[in-house]
């Protein structure tokens, strides 16, 4: 039985080296990959193996292209994550570890800001707490892009629905340097562990 899983949230280009590049993203993804070596060491097979034993979990913010929160249309972002575009897509480093039944998206609705992983949806529109309970996963490592907003977002989610969140402050990437720290004080102030992770 499981009971850890890791859930990485909006590891996507747009928010790598596209129109919303964050600091920090490059190493993030390599420190993201560094850990699930580091915790599935020893172990044979193949990525699907490790899989079996422990569950990663892809959060994917999936705009239409007319979505609400960009700038085009009164929001705040630059047009980022569009459905179908590269932008959109997971960092190909990752790709080995991705089973589409474990990929959560989230902002499909144009009217809808969604940061939360939580409020995404698979393609069996089942969501992420929901899939978590079904792999009896507790204990949730957290680590993805951006600290302030996608990445908080998802652990407060989690932490409040009882869920015992370790997030990997190595393996994050922000909007802003200041935003990130605070965010992590906040975080931790909540109850949400923050752990180096190496
Ligand atoms: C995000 C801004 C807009 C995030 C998503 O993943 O943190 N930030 N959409
Ligand atoms: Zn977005």
């Amino acid at each position: 039985m499981n009971s850890q899983a890791l859930v990485i949230v909006d590891m996507l280009y747009d928010f790598i080296d596209g129109s919303l590049a964050c600091a920090n993203a490059e190493n993030a993804v390599k420190e993201t990959l560094r850990f699930i070596d580091s915790k599935t060491a020893g172990q044979e097979g193949d990525a699907s193996e490790i899989l079996d034993t422990f569950p990663i979990l892809f959060v994917r913010d999936h705009h239409p292209s007319d979505h609400s929160s960009f700038s085009t249309n009164g929001g705040i972002w630059p047009e980022h994550c569009v459905a179908g575009t590269h932008g959109g897509e997971i960092h190909e480093d990752l790709l080995p570890y991705v089973n589409e039944e474990l990929v959560f998206d989230k902002g499909r609705d144009r009217a809808v800001e969604q940061y939360s992983g939580f409020e995404g949806s698979n393609s069996a529109g089942q969501s992420l707490g929901e899939v978590l309970g079904l792999l009896d996963a507790t204990e949730i490592y957290v680590c993805g892009i951006a600290t302030e907003y996608c990445v908080r977002n998802t652990c407060e989610d989690l932490h409040k629905a009882g869920f015992r969140v370790k997030l990997l402050k190595d393996c994050l990437a922000y909007v802003d340097r200041q935003g990130h720290e605070d965010a992590l004080k906040a975080m931790q102030e909540e109850g949400i562990g923050i752990c180096a992770c190496q």
